[in-house]
């Protein structure tokens, strides 16, 4: 049996219902209120000591990291294929998850930190937020959240997200101005990956991703948007947007 412990259909959540969906494979959901700190519950914290969503357990056993996740689904799961057979393209459908663990993800999360945190932060009781912080495991996450909730990033710093997050999506557009899907002419993991945080550029940053800028980009979000199992993954409950 499949166990998928994850947040709103968004980000490294929304990478790993797609390939569930996308493979057809049941699932039991356990929903993980990220608003609430709840991946910092202790009986979360058994589940995943990093104190993060996704985590995938299979018979028991458990998975984290998205990424791998969605190789492992693959694998375990014969049809359909979400990887390229020839080794050359599987290469190149990794160089892109990698690029949007490495490159894509971090840029947009930062700058979206930057401009949610601080009021998230001050909507909560006088001394809460303090105290959410100090049940994050992971040091370098607690240190981030507390420095973007006092609007503590650099200029420097958040001229250079910005950049990052442009290249990216003009890399993003590059890629599909020749084809459907990213690598291979076949839908794969990297259009997965890559569409779990890029389908929030255009809302959130709409300068640098629309129709006139990007219009490959545009349309490959279209595409996968009427894929039934991409479909599927962000019609899962949001809480954020009935809040
Ligand atoms: N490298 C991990 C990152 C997981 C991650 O950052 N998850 C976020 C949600 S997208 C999370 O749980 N954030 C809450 C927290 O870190 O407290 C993966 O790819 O699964």
């Amino acid at each position: 049996m499949i166990e998928l412990y994850h947040a709103e259909p968004g980000s490294n959540s929304l990478k790993v219902l797609q390939a569930v969906h996308e493979k057809g494979v049941p699932f039991v959901s356990h929903y993980v209120d990220l608003r609430r700190f709840e991946q910092h519950d202790p009986e979360f914290l058994k589940i995943n000591p990093a104190g993060q969503v996704p985590v995938l357990v299979h018979d028991g056993r458990v998975l984290t990291e998205s990424t791998v996740i969605n190789e492992y689904i693959d694998t375990v799961f014969e049809r359909p294929k979400l990887r390229p057979a020839d080794p050359y393209d599987e290469a190149q459908m990794r160089i892109w998850t990698k690029f949007v663990d490495e490159v894509f993800r971090p840029s947009l999360s930062h700058l979206a930190w930057h401009r949610v945190m601080p009021a998230f932060a001050d909507a909560l009781p006088p001394g809460e937020f303090e105290k959410r912080l100090e049940r994050i495991p992971l040091q370098e996450k607690r240190d981030k959240w507390a420095l973007a909730a006092r609007g503590g990033f650099t200029e420097r710093e958040i001229r250079t997200w910005r950049r990052q997050l442009g290249e990216a999506v003009d890399r993003l557009d590059a890629a599909l101005q020749e084809h459907d899907w990213l690598v291979a002419d076949m839908f794969t993991l990297a259009d997965i990956a890559m569409f779990a945080m890029a389908f929030g550029v255009p809302p959130g940053f709409p300068e640098l991703m629309n129709a006139k800028r990007t219009p490959s980009a545009m349309a490959w979000l279209e595409r996968m948007r009427a894929r039934p199992g991409v479909a599927a993954a962000l019609a899962m409950p949001n809480r954020t947007l009935a809040a």
